[in-house]
């Protein structure tokens, strides 16, 4: 008789969640259900430990709140009233819905709506394009996330992971530039830590005192979405004291004399008006950076989040190679390494599909699409949605929720659970979860390749959602190979076996393993840029990039390029104000003075996670924080609820009265859910594109705070 020690299997697992840390997992079960979760122990950034969001990963697959079967819509939109249904009634509906519609107005009537929530390559990012490609639907250009940041880097040395993050171990200064590591990229934050203990100097620029801030050696609070002005600040300090590495300069990089013209102007003096840091310490700041080989900066994707918040990447992004901090191994410069890994979206993606002058509509102005805001010649009359939860994570969400209520709107949504998107659907279809599906997670925070096995089956009826546009696509007749291959043969299309940085490495390898490293050399050999070869078009870092227009690059895209009409770019990195403050928007700030950012939940994932009554204890009720100063001024004493608000909408949360943030900043993270809140904080962020990219601003609006 087997004793239960033998009954319990372990397969490797990857998080599938988009999370920079891509976690390495082991997935425990019993009879065939998922028993337990836990880290893998030989991952060299896993090393053995989850987040406290994942920890009990099989909570979340055996949540009584799960979807478990398809549903249609019996009440009014939003009322969660909805009555079981089978696959091919949804099915069926579906194709008759989309059919009718694409004989009335067209293909282009048809919006799909989707985003990272699973970061697999075949249930996140497959399927779904490739088939509303061929279907000639809208494109839904997604530019939630670091789009502004990529376009940036792009322009700056091109697609280059940088430096790998585990080669921080050997930094001697480190700089977490608006990255809340503590919360958001944790198994980077272990080395940081390692490093620290180690004797380096870790430097934390945040506007406010996050959990990393509070860890850091030095904390750096410029005001929201003037990082611009510190990084043109440093680079003045650097060049004035002849702290420039000039020989890594005269070699491998090009503008340098316009930068340094540029940068005549940026005084410490200059900077500490618009930033709020006492010139002395950017003095010391760049003169410390310059001089503490290996030098390392974090770039957090929260940098991009304000009109200029672009320009301010490409500043920081030349920092390293003024200083030739690219020369060291743990020098340089970290985005998302993302850009060495050998993914074919192109295979994925299928944007070969999209007709010629197929419209785009951006996730950001969702609601503004849906109300008919947007000039577009075919107005949207259907949604599908997967992988997102535009209500709680799009901007304007007043506007997303009188779009999803329009009655001509047939909206289906793909879902774990009901949430403040999927209340609104016509028809529900329920989705596999982790351990219920191949695949492997692609991973923008490291090196590693994942494997994830499909080691329990999905409960009720829930189907992955390769499966779910399998099924879509075989009812609609669709011929191409992508829609008929299994999740294993993806996965076999999908990743360029053959590139040199998968040498030795192939599927057989991963199911066995779990994770690979890629062959791009160790965190304790790899210096990439020592001699430049940066992959741009001059082989060199670009301070100065002639005759550049706008362009959306994401790792995780379509080729949008072409989409676009491409305003001309400065050609120098730049401090750009801000929209929404106090000096560039006097009118505005005189009704809604305070800056308010909504950085990451440390309980929640996005508003995945943020249904779970065990992870809102971790992350206490949505709250608000707020100056003692700013709080006296307007009655407001800790732990009472407040109302948010602007003219785009308003949310209640419990004050939280700190010095953790300077006067004129407020402070609320994302994630909560609205069906649990009175409003959330998209309500009042602005759907305004940033300066490149398309990107978002979440961190450049404007508020005001008052007793509920
Ligand atoms: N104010 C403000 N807004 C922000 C940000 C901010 O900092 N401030 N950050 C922005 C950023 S960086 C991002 S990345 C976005 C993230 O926003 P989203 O990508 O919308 O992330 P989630 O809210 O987690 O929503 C993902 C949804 O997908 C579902 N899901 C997960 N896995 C699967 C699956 O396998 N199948 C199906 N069908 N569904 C699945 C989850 O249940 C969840 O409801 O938010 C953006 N919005
Ligand atoms: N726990 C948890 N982890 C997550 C996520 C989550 O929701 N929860 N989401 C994942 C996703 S999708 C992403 S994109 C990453 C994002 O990870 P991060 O880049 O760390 O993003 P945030 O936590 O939003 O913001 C980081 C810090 O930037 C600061 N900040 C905001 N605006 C500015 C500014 O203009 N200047 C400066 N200097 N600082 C500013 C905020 O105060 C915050 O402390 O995290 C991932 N990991
Ligand atoms: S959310 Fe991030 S830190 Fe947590 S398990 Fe997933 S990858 Fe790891
Ligand atoms: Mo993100």
């Amino acid at each position: 008789m087997n004793n239960v020690a033998e009954v319990i299997q372990t397969f490797h697992g990857g998080c599938p969640h988009d999370c920079p840390d891509t976690c390495s997992m082991q997935f425990h079960v019993k009879n065939g259900e998922l028993i337990s979760v836990s880290g893998n122990p030989d991952h060299p950034m896993t090393r053995g430990g989850l987040c406290v969001k994942l920890k009990d990963y099989e909570k979340r697959h055996y949540h009584p709140d799960r979807l478990l079967y398809p549903m249609k819509r019996v009440g009014p939109k939003g009322t969660k009233q909805f009555e079981r249904i089978s696959w091919d009634e949804a099915l069926d509906t579906i194709v008759d819905r989309w059919q009718a519609l694409i004989k009335a107005d067209g293909p282009r009537a048809i919006l799909p709506v989707s985003y990272l929530g699973n970061q697999g390559l075949v249930h996140g990012l497959n399927g779904g394009d490739a088939f509303f490609n061929r279907l000639g639907a809208t494109v839904c250009e997604r530019t939630f996330c670091g789009e502004g940041s990529c376009t940036a880097w792009l322009l700056t040395v091109g697609p280059t992971a940088g430096v790998d993050p585990e080669s921080f171990i050997h930094a001697n200064f480190i700089v977490i530039w608006a990255c809340n590591s503590v919360s958001t990229n944790l198994h980077h934050w272990h080395i940081i830590k390692e490093a620290q203990k180690r004797g380096a100097k870790v430097v934390v620029v945040d506007s406010f005192a996050s959990k990393t801030a509070k860890e850091a050696d030095w904390h750096i609070a410029p005001k929201p979405g003037t990082d611009g002005a510190l990084a043109m600040a440093m680079m003045n300090v650097i060049i004035e004291e002849g702290l420039v590495d000039q020989d890594y300069v005269d070699q491998y990089t090009v503008g340098y004399s316009e930068l340094a013209e540029r940068a005549k102007a940026c005084t410490p003096e200059w900077a500490a008006d618009i930033t709020g840091v006492p010139a002395e310490q950017i003095r010391l700041f760049a003169r410390e950076y310059a001089t503490t080989p290996p030098a390392a900066i974090r770039i957090g994707v929260a940098l991009e989040r304000s009109y200029g918040g672009s320009q301010a990447i490409r500043a920081v992004t030349s920092l390293p190679a003024l200083i030739g901090a690219w020369r060291h191994v743990g020098g340089g410069a970290l985005q998302f390494p993302v850009w060495e890994h050998p993914y074919k979206f192109d295979v994925i993606c299928r944007p070969d599909l999209i007709p010629e002058g197929t419209p785009v509509v951006n996730i950001l102005q969702l609601g503004r699409a849906l109300l008919g805001e947007t000039p577009l010649a075919v107005p949207i009359k259907s949604i599908m949605v997967w992988n997102t939860n535009p209500v709680t994570q799009s901007p304007e969400t007043d506007k997303v929720i009188e779009g999803l209520k329009r009655e001509d709107l047939f909206t289906v949504v793909a879902e774990h659970f009901i949430s403040d998107t999927a209340a609104y659907a016509d028809i529900l279809l329920p989705a596999a979860m982790g351990a219920e599906q191949e695949d492997m997670i692609l991973s923008w925070g490291h090196l590693y390749l994942t494997y994830n096995t499909k080691c329990i089956d999905p409960p009720g009826e829930a189907l992955a959602n390769n499966e779910i546009f399998r099924r879509l696509a075989q009812r609609l007749g669709f011929e191409e190979d992508n829609f008929k291959w299994s999740d294993s043969e993806c996965l076999q299309h999908y990743v360029d076996w053959d590139a040199a940085a998968c040498k030795g490495i192939d599927l057989n390898y991963m199911r066995e393993h779990g994770f690979a490293r890629l062959n791009v050399g160790t965190k304790d050999d790899r210096a990439p840029h020592r001699q430049g070869n940066f992959p741009t078009p001059t082989g060199k870092c670009m301070f100065m990039v002639e005759g550049a227009k706008n362009f959306v690059a994401g790792p995780f895209r379509q080729m949008y390029e072409g989409f676009q009409p491409g305003e001309d770019l400065d050609p120098l990195p730049a401090y750009v104000p801000s929209r929404e403050t106090v000096e560039s928007n006097g009118a505005l700030a005189a009704r809604f003075p305070l800056n308010i950012i909504s950085p990451k939940s440390h309980g929640f994932i996005n508003s995945s996670y943020a249904n779970m009554a065990s992870k809102i204890r971790v992350q206490g009720e949505q709250y608000l924080m707020i100056n003692p100063l700013d709080a006296l001024a307007r009655n407001i004493e800790d732990g009472v609820m407040v109302k948010t608000y602007n003219d785009r909408g308003a949310f209640e949360a419990v004050a939280r009265v700190t010095t953790d943030v300077n006067p004129g900043i407020v402070v609320a993270t994302l994630g909560y859910w609205r069906q649990l809140n009175k409003g959330t904080v998209n309500c009042i962020s602005s759907a305004e594109y940033g300066d490149m990219g398309h990107s978002n601003t979440f961190s450049d609006n404007l508020v005001e705070v008052a007793l509920v």
